[in-house]
């Protein structure tokens, strides 16, 4: 049995940040940073049976041409998307009458489709592209906190980042979900996103102050893996895909990130138009979907 202060449930049952019930997830949730994008995604839905808020967990429940979706703002970082992946997970897993862990017969595997902003590292990843990841690569220290399993070629190419960056820790890699993202990131561009535990420093921009190494962005954008699966290189920075990517592989969830492109760090640009290609990236991922 999971003790009150570990399976935490507000008086009317549901559960403590999300703020949210077992019925109100359906199999295919979109999960979007900015809680007022949450609503940039519902206005395309035909109904809407839920709306709810707590903190920066906003969530709409209602039905895209008949199918039911579940759209939630998850905040920034990955400290945020181990409160938002450990608690849909409970929402379907743990039976919170018994606080036990529901048999494995009755558990059930979530279609997670991130709908993201993100800065392009090559300048062959324009603004205005829609990338779905491929690799995630977590600068983040999440994983230092679970028993994630990598493969040789994920093990190999944190390893290599580690010393390209002279990191004191290892980053961890998540190969992310072959089947969903072929089904969903048909038409995108696939790559390998950084996910940085900031925005300025993590992610090689310097306002007033410095970053370490000086020559970080170049080293990022160069970093090169080889391998039997041919070459490995960066092609994006966000802050919560790696979080995503391997707390669905340790849950037993499908997972996609899909990112608008908003700005390119080897250009110097940002979008004019950045609602505009979210827009798009959600129309076209809704389309898919039904
Ligand atoms: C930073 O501006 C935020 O934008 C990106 C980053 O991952 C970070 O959360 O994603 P969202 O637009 O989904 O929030
Ligand atoms: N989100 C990020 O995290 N970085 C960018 O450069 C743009 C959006």
């Amino acid at each position: 049995m999971i003790s009150n202060a570990e399976l935490i449930l507000n008086p009317n049952g549901s559960i403590y940040h999300l703020h949210l019930l077992p019925d109100h997830i359906s199999d295919t949730i979109l999960t979007v940073g900015d809680p007022a994008r949450v609503a940039q995604v519902s206005r395309h839905f035909d109904s809407i049976e839920f709306e709810g808020a707590h903190r920066e967990f906003v969530t709409h429940v209602g039905y895209y041409k008949g199918k039911r979706l579940t759209v939630l703002s998850t905040g920034m970082g990955t400290g945020n998307i181990d409160i938002v992946m450990n608690e849909l997970d409970a929402l379907v897993n743990i039976d919170f009458v018994s606080r036990t862990v529901w048999p494995v017969e009755e558990q059930l595997r979530l279609r997670i489709v991130r709908l993201g902003t993100s800065g392009s590292l090559q300048p062959d990843v324009p603004i205005g592209a829609v990338l779905a990841t491929e690799h995630a690569v977590g600068l983040d220290s999440l994983m230092q906190f679970y028993p994630l399993v990598e493969t040789g070629l994920e093990t190999q190419v944190g390893t290599a980042l580690q010393a390209t960056l002279g990191l004191p820790f290892t980053p961890y890699v998540v190969r992310g979900d072959d089947l969903l993202r072929e089904q969903l990131g048909a038409g995108a561009v696939v790559g390998n996103t950084l996910t940085c535990p900031g925005f300025y420093g993590p992610q090689g921009r310097r306002l007033r102050l410095d970053v370490t190494p000086v020559d970080y962005l170049e080293r990022l954008r160069n970093f090169h893996h080889e391998s039997g699966e041919g070459e490995f290189r960066l092609t994006n920075f966000e802050m919560e895909t790696a979080g995503y990517y391997a707390l669905g592989r340790l849950l037993g969830h499908q997972v996609l990130s899909l990112n608008a492109i908003v700005a390119n760090r080897a250009t110097g640009e940002f979008a004019a138009n950045a609602n505009a290609i979210v827009d798009a990236m959600i129309e076209r991922t809704l389309q898919r979907l039904v």
